[in-house]
């Protein structure tokens, strides 16, 4: 704890500071109520935040509204250079916010970096786009007419955050928002306030170097009254909500009740299709990164491998004995490859889980425990476990947010492609396979239905530069690259007439 009271003097946070006011906009009242942050990794209160009431979302949300008339004025190139620095200031603080990440967190100090380094990929990436943001132009069908598109920002734009990706995530939403011209306010988990307030400071401090509002980047701390105060709030023009499908339904429907904006990025339950041409040398490490990595908590984790009849018995052994070398424990501890779940709750998720799959027939080839004894004080740390099942079983049908992988066989690459597709999510989903017909298949039209499909990777640590998120229950919406960023703007065709005439459209006669 030493080491993590340096660590936010570094990151300019004060180890324990229940007002946390100074200088950053998070709405916290005097006196009003305090989020709690707990590691996992040994159970220490890290800190206590405060929690923003009604009121001061309300005010938080009139400075992001006035900033919005700042930020927009700004040339997007001269925005993109604030967020260049933003991605300088998170090299500077890699290691600090990292192992900030993963002691919050508890996912692997590597795992921790990685998010730090995608955060700062992004920045450069919107640093780019923001010399871009082209709009197409077209020509008209009239005479001495020019026609053409412009992308506006659109205003506020709400980030909600879960725990998993506790900073990744909003830097996504906030640096491509950013340099489309909006502004941002952002409800990171209750689980991970001090992370979010570690991000906070950083941008903040940039902000004002550049002379600029902080109401540019806003942060309310605070459970799901602040979700439904953002997703209601008209101010919101776009509401990017991160979290389970239960969570992204409520979202949905009060932001559509207004007809606002939403980018859902909800449940997935992934899988990994591993055929009879699979080079098992990679299938094995994707498979077992994929499941156990992030402790099996990444809306990427794989949760079920598809394995081919006639691999099957020699991968699962193969499997069962990589298990076997896993090292569970503090994450911190680069020796470790597995840290713990971010709570007692979701162990207990865990166990429901594994009795579930045992009722309904499930049989365990690893099986599952929490761990307790040195090391494991918190209570949170559990036992990777791996079950044969039959796909259509109600707990493989569902999204459990820990490390339980479900193993089960197919014949034909038809029927292993129905399984993949036959779950109510469709974010992420990979095939294992060195046969260019098989893999074109997976990535048809009839192959997989999700947003991502990967061929010999596996589900999980996508690359910034796509567009990120899945189909169905996953709910739709596209962050981080590609052409994402025109979800964060609004799109107005422009028609100018530069003649002496007055033609209309579709060739309609209108003589005065
Ligand atoms: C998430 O789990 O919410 O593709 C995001 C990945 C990471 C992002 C995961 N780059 O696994």
């Amino acid at each position: 704890t030493t080491h993590i009271a340096a660590i936010l003097g570094r990151l300019a946070i004060a180890p324990i500071n229940p007002a946390w006011s100074t200088g950053s906009i998070h709405g916290t009242s005097e006196g009003g109520a305090l989020l709690e942050s707990f590691s996992p990794v040994d159970g220490e209160r890290i800190a206590t935040v405060g929690e923003a009431s009604a009121h001061d979302y309300h005010a938080v949300v009139a400075r992001a509204v006035e900033s919005f008339g700042i930020w927009r004025a700004l040339p997007a190139p001269q925005r993109g250079e604030v967020v260049r620095q933003f991605g300088e200031e998170l090299r500077r603080h890699k290691q600090d916010l990292g192992t900030l990440v993963s002691y919050e967190m508890g996912k692997s100090l590597q795992e921790g970096l990685g998010e730090v380094q995608e955060m700062i990929d992004i920045c450069d990436f919107a640093t780019g786009l923001s010399r871009q943001l082209y709009g197409l132009t077209m020509p008209s069908e009239r005479p001495g007419h020019r026609m053409y598109e412009q992308w506006h920002p659109l205003g506020v734009v709400g980030i909600i955050s879960a725990f998993n990706f506790p900073v990744a995530v909003w830097s996504w939403n906030a640096a491509i928002a950013w340099v489309c011209g909006n502004v941002c306010v952002w409800k990171p988990s209750e689980k991970t306030p001090l992370t979010a307030t570690a991000c906070q400071s950083i941008i903040a401090g940039v902000l004002a170097r550049n002379g600029l509002p902080e109401g540019i980047s806003c942060l309310v701390q605070g459970g799901r009254p602040l979700g439904e105060l953002l997703a209601r709030d008209p101010r919101i023009a776009l509401l990017s909500a991160t979290g389970s499908t239960r969570m992204g339904k409520s979202v949905a429907e009060a932001v559509a009740a207004r007809l606002g904006k939403s980018i859902l990025e909800l449940g997935g339950n992934n899988a990994i299709i591993i055929t009879e041409h699979a080079d098992l040398d990679i299938a094995l490490p994707a498979a077992v990164f994929g499941a156990v990595g992030t402790a099996g908590q990444r809306c990427t984790s794989t949760r079920r491998l598809i394995v081919h009849a006639s691999v099957y018995e020699a991968f699962k052994a193969r499997l069962v004995r990589a298990y076997g070398q896993l090292r569970i424990g503090d994450p911190l501890d680069e020796a470790h490859h597995v840290g713990p779940l971010i709570d007692r709750a979701a162990v207990g998720n865990y166990l429901a889980a594994i009795a579930a799959c045992e009722v309904q027939g499930g049989r365990f080839l690893v099986a599952g425990e929490v761990l307790s004894g040195e090391g494991y004080a918190s209570g949170c740390y559990v036992q990777p476990c791996i079950a044969e099942v039959s796909p259509d079983m109600a707990i493989v049908q569902a999204e459990t947010f820990a490390p339980i992988l479900y193993i089960m066989k197919y014949e034909t690459l038809d029927e292993a492609i129905r399984i993949q597709n036959s779950v109510p999510q469709g974010l992420s989903s990979a095939i294992m396979t060195l046969n260019l017909r098989e893999a074109e298949q997976f990535l048809s039209a009839g192959g997989s239905d999700c947003g991502i499909a990967n061929v010999n990777i596996g589900t999980s640590g996508a690359e910034i530069g796509g567009a990120f998120g899945g189909e169905k229950e996953t709910g739709g919406g596209r962050e981080s690259g590609s052409d994402a960023w025109k979800a964060y703007m609004r799109r107005q065709t422009n028609t100018i007439n530069y003649s002496d005439k007055l033609p209309l459209a579709q060739g309609i006669r209108f003589d005065l």
